[in-house]
């Protein structure tokens, strides 16, 4: 019997469309890095939601919410990737849980300190492995990595993971707000697997 069950090597699973692989992702954003504030911070899911209010949670709110742990792969869309970092944090599936977008909204833009944005759609944030991560390789983030908080879908482009994430509105059916790289013509969606980079491959 293959005591592996079959599974490849963490350094030989199949990477993404044109990406190359990486010991270690490099701190890579635009800007500065903010500086920690964990009596004034807050997250806040707002926009299109189910009951039409903004809904705000201090540090203290979010550190209740379950902890839950993923390995997974990064993939930067300038092609490079980093497989099987540990990630620790809450499910962003459970703040959609706790405060559902309105009817028939498709997509969020998330947004981070200092007017950084990406759009993901409601379906990535609900994925299992999407997390609001605190921790990586066991140890909290680092102020350049994103702490206290960042947002962690693995399938997806690392341009849709803010890091010093703040929250997120859903956005409705005329809602057109895009993030920093979607204005620049990168993709709505930004699925790793399938190559996602720009808005014109559609
Ligand atoms: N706030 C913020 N988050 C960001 C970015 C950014 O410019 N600002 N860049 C994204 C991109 S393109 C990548 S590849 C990753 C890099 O994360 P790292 O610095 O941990 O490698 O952060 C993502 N999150
Ligand atoms: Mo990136």
């Amino acid at each position: 019997m293959d005591p592996t069950g079959g599974a490849p090597p963490p350094d030989r699973r199949a990477l993404p469309p044109g990406q190359e692989l990486r010991p270690a992702p490099p701190v890579m954003h635009y800007g500065p890095v903010p500086r920690l504030r964990p009596d004034s911070w807050t997250f806040t899911v707002g926009g299109a939601t189910a009951d039409g209010l903004e809904h705000t949670f201090d540090w203290g709110e979010m550190l209740a919410l379950p902890r839950v742990d993923v390995v997974a792969d990064m993939h930067c869309a300038t092609s490079w990737s980093v497989q099987g970092l540990a990630w620790s944090g809450f499910r962003a599936a459970d703040l959609v849980a706790r405060v559902p977008p309105a009817d028939g909204v498709v997509a969020a833009l998330v947004f981070a300190e200092f007017g950084y944005a990406a759009n993901v759609e409601v379906r990535d944030l609900r994925h299992a492995e999407a997390l609001l991560a605190t921790h990586q390789g066991g140890e909290a983030l680092s102020q350049e990595r994103g702490a206290p908080m960042r947002l962690v879908i693995p399938h997806l482009y690392t341009w849709k993971g803010p890091k010093w994430v703040r929250g997120w509105n859903y956005l409705g059916p005329d809602d057109v707000d895009q993030g920093f790289w979607e204005q620049r013509g990168y993709h709505g969606r930004g699925e790793a697997a399938s190559g996602q980079r720009y808005a014109h491959q559609g």
